[in-house]
């Protein structure tokens, strides 16, 4: 008799797919609760990497429900928000949870229950139909308009992304993936806990990125894929660079064996692939997606994977390049905007018919990033609005935290903006003209940040100054605020 196969390798256990089944059942029921179909009810989760977050992700779908997973790491006001925004249905929380979500909850009137009592209901028998154009996922992400905006992907689109990285990527259910990644953006949900359960491989989930946990894994031989963003093959570096000479030997000879190592969501730096190149004998394959996308470009599997590129189109995705104008570019060499058709692409952001419409030109989204061609693969050049900032694989918002900070009774004004950082990528930095007569410092203001925003919107540089610099419209030039940021040392 075979071994059954394991889906989730967790912090609370290992289990195989029936067990998995079982207990996706067992939520399902939990959600209907005597009903016969959620109809696309939204159901919000606040699960850590677990056996129990696979559960209640695959018992919201068998239930007719909408997932929408909630971050970990985010204060009770982005939890508060994302809960009202999607007009939950149900919140369900893992019992750590409860005392932040409780209240939450009970304001916006919103039925909340655990991972425990879901997972301890009698198993759903029969499940409804779900159809393929149904909505599937509402993953929640920065925009250039203010507050994050739910990003709606269907059973459809989602069975479309999943397909083009399994037949790009080579996924077998021989695969076991190594996750450290937040599972409510589409790097760590989709590419990695979605399409190893749709081939049948294994999910090995870590509580949170530790470099040295990861190493051991990685040296173990048990694992065959991995994937992260580029500030964590940061810090596996460091941590490699710290061990002694055996460890050092055992760390690259171990991850040598794994059959793929992939970077994402920000750009790799080419000085960061190289050096893991000499560590572990693997060139990151880089590729580059979006939550309204999944992933769209990538290097091969097989053949030359090059350094600052992110590829060719994944199967069944379209791209072109636009400029300014709206011409289509036919030729390489001359950059424009990033636009992409396809089965893979989202439905809408969620009840907001007028920013969908206008994310989109001719039926292609409009991506925002600006790439060039060369020889069939794509390079990005950078991002056509200063306003979104990407740090340390996150996409973040200037407009949302710019809102945040002017709350504060010290600010008269200010103006946030990425700065180009080895470690992070970009790191979010604002400049700020303060009341005369009230104090301000980074920590002040930091402090007052961290109860409305996640820990990475949270500003790590800051300059005070008297008038922030302005065109002749009163137009605060964002450009110029870089430069005094640069060279500004945190405060
Ligand atoms: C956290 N800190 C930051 C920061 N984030 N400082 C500067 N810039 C940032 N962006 C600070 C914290 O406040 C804290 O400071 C210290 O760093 C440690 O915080 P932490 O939360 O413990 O961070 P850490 O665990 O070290 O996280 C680093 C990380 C994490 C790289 C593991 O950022 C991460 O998981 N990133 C992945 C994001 C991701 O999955 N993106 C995919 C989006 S989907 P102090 O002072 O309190 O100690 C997408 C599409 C696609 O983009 O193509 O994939
Ligand atoms: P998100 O909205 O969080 O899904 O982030 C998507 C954005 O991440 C894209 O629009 C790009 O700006 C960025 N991104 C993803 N992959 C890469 C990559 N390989 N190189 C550079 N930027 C990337």
């Amino acid at each position: 008799m075979s071994t059954p196969r394991i889906a989730i390798s967790a912090p609370d256990g290992d289990v195989t797919y029936e067990q998995l089944d079982e207990a996706a059942s067992r939520v399902a029921g939990a959600l209907l609760a005597g009903r016969d179909d959620l109809g696309g009810a939204r159901v919000a989760f606040l699960v850590p990497p677990s056996f129990a977050y696979a559960a209640v992700l695959r018992g919201t779908w068998r239930a007719g429900g909408v997932a929408v997973p909630l971050a970990v790491s985010h204060p009770p006001a982005e939890l508060d928000y994302v809960i009202r925004d999607a007009e939950a249905d149900v919140v369900v929380a893992a019992p750590g949870y409860l005392p932040a979500l409780a209240p939450l909850c009970a304001a916006a009137g919103v039925r909340l229950i655990t991972t425990d009592a879901a997972l301890a209901a009698p198993a759903l028998t029969a499940h409804p139909h779900l159809g393929a154009g149904r909505r599937a996922l509402i993953i929640y992400t920065s925009g250039t308009t203010g507050r994050p905006k739910g990003v709606v992907t269907t059973h459809a689109g989602l069975g479309a992304q999943v397909s083009a990285l399994v037949s790009a990527w080579g996924w077998t259910p021989a695969d076991r993936i190594l996750l450290v990644l937040p599972l409510h953006h589409v790097h760590g949900l989709v590419n990695g806990l979605i399409t190893a359960l749709a081939v049948g491989g294994t999910c090995e989930m870590l509580p949170a990125f530790d470099a040295g946990a990861v190493w051991r894994r990685l040296a173990s031989g048990d694992i065959t894929v991995f994937t992260a963003v580029p500030t964590i093959y940061l810090r596996l570096i460091a941590a490699w660079e710290a061990a002694s000479p055996d460890v050092q030997r055992a760390w690259s000879a171990g991850a040598g064996r794994l059959r793929l190592m992939m970077s994402g969501s920000a750009a790799l730096p080419v000085t960061t692939l190289e050096r893991w190149r000499a560590l572990t004998g693997h060139t990151l394959l880089e590729r580059y997606g979006m939550t309204e996308l999944g992933m769209a470009l990538s290097n091969p599997l097989d053949g030359e994977r090059r350094p600052g590129s992110v590829g060719a189109p994944l199967p069944g995705v379209e791209v072109r390049l636009v400029r300014e104008s709206g011409d289509v570019i036919p030729d390489d060499a001359e950059p424009g905007e990033l636009e992409v058709r396809g089965a893979t692409v989202f439905l809408e952001y969620w009840r907001r018919p007028e920013e969908t419409q206008v994310a989109f030109r001719e039926g292609w989204f409009r991506t925002g990033d600006v790439a060039v061609r060369d020889r069939g693969a794509y390079r990005l050049l950078g991002r056509t609005s200063v306003d979104i900032i990407k740090t340390g694989g996150y996409k973040v918002s200037a407009l949302e935290i710019e809102e945040v900070l002017r709350r504060h009774p010290a600010v008269a004004e200010c103006a946030v903006v990425g700065v180009a950082d080895a470690e992070w990528g970009e790191r979010v930095s604002a400049v700020v003209e303060a009341r005369p007569d009230a104090p301000l410092s980074l920590e002040l203001l930091q402090a007052w940040a961290r109860e409305e925003l996640a820990p990475y919107k949270v500003p790590r540089a800051l300059r005070i100054v008297e008038a922030l610099p302005r065109n002749a419209m009163g137009k605060v030039v964002k450009p110029e605020l870089a430069a005094l940021l640069a060279t500004a040392e945190p405060e």
